[in-house]
This record gives structure tokens, sequence and C-alpha cells, in this order.
């Protein structure tokens, strides 16, 4: 059994990335933050950028664990000062790419202050937040970004405080790259992180993601999957959109997209230029001069560029490879699709009986076929807590059972049992 996880580890296709000794990892079943690091380990690996100059900083907290887990140099460092050392890292060593990639708790509540003045000087980091609206790590806490009406740990009649929407946070204290994806968006996460791995200046990204054990199970919001049809349903794709249009309600419409991308001196530009005015050319940091430190930046870039072409001749290999492969014999091609035909047939008499947007969804892929009866399910059961979320009175809590008939008998039967698949009670 142990010699078939050592195999299992050593030919997963994250063992380059990962600390494979450290797994299995602490996140949850259904959780987000593992297809975040993915996202980052894909864009790592696709942006040309010499993991060796690749620093990970994480404070604490469910997502801060990323920091254990990665296999680059990285710091766990305390609750809220992700970013503060971060801000060391790279002015002690301005070659290095730094990452801080940490929970909205950690970034925005107790390290709220060093965030916005991070964005304000424009420095050189990435920001990755997992944003679970909750403090998952500590027992589900409402933080700042918890949505008016939900139920945290610290708010069970319901959130009465009014959250930070960080991107709009973020565009305000003057960050130069600000993006906003969901758990479900995957591959734009990895083209941001990718983007923004890239770029100078103080980039911000926020994932928006699923706690299923903290957020989801307080709030009856079922799980991990979900949550993941809710981001489909309800995020609205708005590149370039005033950050002010950004927040965020209580299982609301979720704006997505890249918000804000501009150039302005970093901070190191900014101490350069200052400090050429006083001292004139003969100025040095790092005991180099500016042009110096520009003909080795320009060096390096063209070293990640090169990189970056030799990953993508690679991927083209693999792709071809991939497609060129000699067809499986018939008996095992057989084996092979005998899932996806029953995947298949299993919506096909929910189709006919869910709502029109699940008949239409459903069918796009054989794996997703199962869920599409969950989601009927779920839709049907879940509606009614968004309806009652929107009118919340956040003191009282009255107890309204789902409309039974909203969802097939059939569709309830393919679910797991009602009461762990969808709500069956509902605030107000
Ligand atoms: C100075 C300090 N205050 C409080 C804590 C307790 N604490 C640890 S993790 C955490 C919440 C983390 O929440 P978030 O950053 O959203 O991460 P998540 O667990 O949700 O990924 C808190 C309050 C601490 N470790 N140190
Ligand atoms: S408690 Fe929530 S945030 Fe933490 S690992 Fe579990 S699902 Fe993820
Ligand atoms: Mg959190």
């Amino acid at each position: 059994m142990s010699t078939d996880i050592e195999k299992f580890k050593a030919g997963s296709p994250m063992s380059s990335t990962l600390r494979m000794d450290r797994m299995p990892h602490i996140w949850c079943p259904g959780c987000g933050i593992g297809s975040e690091v993915n996202s980052f380990a894909d864009a790592v690996k696709r942006s040309g950028i010499d993991p060796k100059k690749l620093v990970v900083v994480s404070g604490i907290g469910c997502t801060g664990r990323v920091a254990g887990y990665v296999n680059f140099d990285s710091i766990h460092t305390t609750h809220g000062r992700a970013i503060p050392v971060a801000t060391g890292v790279k002015l002690a060593n301005p070659e290095l790419t730094v990452v801080v990639f940490s929970g909205e708790g950690d970034l925005s509540g107790i390290g709220g202050n060093h965030l916005i003045h991070a964005a304000r000087r424009n420095m050189d980091i990435v920001v990755i937040c997992n944003n679970n609206f909750t403090y998952g790590m500590t027992g589900g806490q409402v933080t700042p970004t918890t949505p008016g009406s939900a139920v945290a740990s610290t708010t069970p009649y319901g959130n009465y405080e009014y959250p930070f929407s960080l991107p709009f946070l973020m565009d305000a204290a003057g960050a130069t790259y600000i993006a906003r994806w969901t758990s479900m968006h995957s591959r734009n996460v990895t083209q941001s992180i990718e983007e923004a791995l890239l770029r100078k200046g103080f980039s911000f990204i926020e994932v928006v993601s699923p706690c299923p054990t903290l957020y989801l199970r307080r709030n009856r919001l079922g799980d991990g999957v979900d949550q993941l049809q809710n981001y489909q349903d309800n995020s609205i794709l708005k590149h370039g959109c005033d950050t002010r249009e950004t927040a965020v309600d209580f299982q609301g419409k979720i704006v997505v997209g890249k918000f804000v991308e501009k150039n302005k001196p970093t901070y190191l530009e900014a101490v350069d230029k200052c400090c050429v005015k006083l001292v004139g050319d003969d100025y040095q940091l790092y005991g180099k001069t500016i042009p110096e430190r520009e003909a080795e930046e320009k060096a390096e870039k063209e070293r990640v560029a090169a990189r970056r072409v030799a990953m993508q001749a690679e991927e083209a290999a693999q792709g071809e490879a991939v497609s060129a492969k000699p067809k499986a014999p018939a008996s095992r091609a057989a084996v092979k699709k005998a899932p996806a035909k029953t995947a298949k047939k299993a919506p096909a008499k929910v189709v006919k009986k869910a709502p029109a947007k699940t008949a239409k969804k459903a069918p796009a892929k054989a794996v997703a076929a199962p869920k599409a009866a969950k989601k009927a399910a779920t839709k049907a059961k879940a509606k009614p807590v968004q309806k009652a979320a929107a009118k919340a009175k956040p003191a009282k809590k009255v107890v309204t059972k789902a409309p039974a008939k909203k969802a097939t008998p059939k569709a309830v039967a393919k679910t797991k049992p009602a009461a762990k698949a969808a709500p069956k009670k509902t605030r107000k």
C-alpha cells in the first residue's frame, strides 16, 4: 500500500512543483485552494520564469499552508504579515519574483494595512488572494469580505457588517493589476497569474473559492460542486469594469475579469528616480548603477522569453503526441466508452423534467452528467435561499421548506440524500 502511495507521488504531474514528502495535504475535499495551487504551478511553468528565483510567502490560515507545500523557496510567516515579509524579500534582492499566496482574512483583515500600502507604493510583488468569505482555519468566523446576511460562527444570525470588495479596495489603493476569478475559472486564474508574474508592479488576483466545511455547511449551500455550479451560473465577465461595480452579495452575481492593468513606476523605480536626482548617474543600489541593473534585467527577460518558447514547443509536441497515439484496441475502447454511455444516459430522464438551463448544460460533458441531476435538485431547492437572502433581516431565523415539486423525483433520486445535497432551511 505504502509503495503504491510512493509510486503515485513520484508519478504525479505535480511532483516537481509540490513537496511530495508533505502529502497528503490538510485541505478538505471540495476546498478551492487545491485548484488554485494547480493554476499557480501551471502559470509558473508557462511563464518561463526561473523557479530558482521565485519566492512564495504565505500568512496563517488554510491558504497560508500553500507556502509549506510548494517546492519553491517559501516562507510561512505570521498571520497578516505576508506582505511586509514579501516586501522585505523583494527589497533585499530585487532579482527575485515574489508571490504572496494567502487568505482574504490574513490579507485584508489583520494584514489590511500592509496590503493597502504595498498597493499604494506599487511594490513589485504578486498577491494571490483566496477569498472563501471566512476564517477557515480557525472555525469559520466572519471576515472583511463575508457577504451581508451570511452566517458565520461569530454572526450566527447573519452578517450585519458591510463587506469589502477587494478589487475596489485595491483599485482605490493604487494596485496596477487587478483581476478576480472564481475556482470555476481555473484557466483564467492560470492566465492572470502568468501575466502577473511577467509584469512589473503590484498585481492582485482574487480567487473566490468554496470552503465547504465552514462557510458552505453553515450557510446550507451544499458542497464544493454545488458552489462551483453557483459560480458558473452567477459569474459575469466584465473585463475593464469599474471596480465600484464589483461588490458581492450573498449568493448573488460575481463580476469577474481583469479590471485594471496599467503601468506606473514601481517602488524601486521611484527610489531610483529620486536618488539619481540627488546623486547623479553614479548612484548605485545593490552595488550597481541603473544602466547595469537595466542590462541585467534585459538579459533575464530574454532568458525568460527563450524558456517560454521552449515550454510552448514542448506543450505543442505533447499535444501532437497525444493526437497521434494509435487507437486503442476495440475491447479497450469499448471499456473506455462504457462509463460515458452510462453517464450520458443518466441525465436523459432528468433533462426532460429539469429546468431548461440544466437540460442544456447537462450533456456537455460525460463527467458532468451525474452532476446535472444533482444540480437540478440543488437549484430547485437553492433558489428560495437566494431570494430569501436578498430580503434578509439578519436578526430573525425563519425556516422555510423548500418546494419539493420543483425538483423532479428522479433528479432527487440520483443525488445524495436530500439533506446533504441541498439546503432545506433558509434564513430571512
Ligand atoms: C496574530 C494572530 N491572530 C490570529 C490568529 C489566528 N488565526 C489563524 S488563521 C486565522 C484565519 C485565517 O483566515 P484566512 O486568512 O481567510 O485563511 P483561510 O483559513 O480562510 O484560508 C486566524 C484568525 C493567528 N494565528 N495569529
Ligand atoms: S476549512 Fe475550508 S478553507 Fe480550510 S481546508 Fe477546509 S474547506 Fe478549505
Ligand atoms: Mg478565508
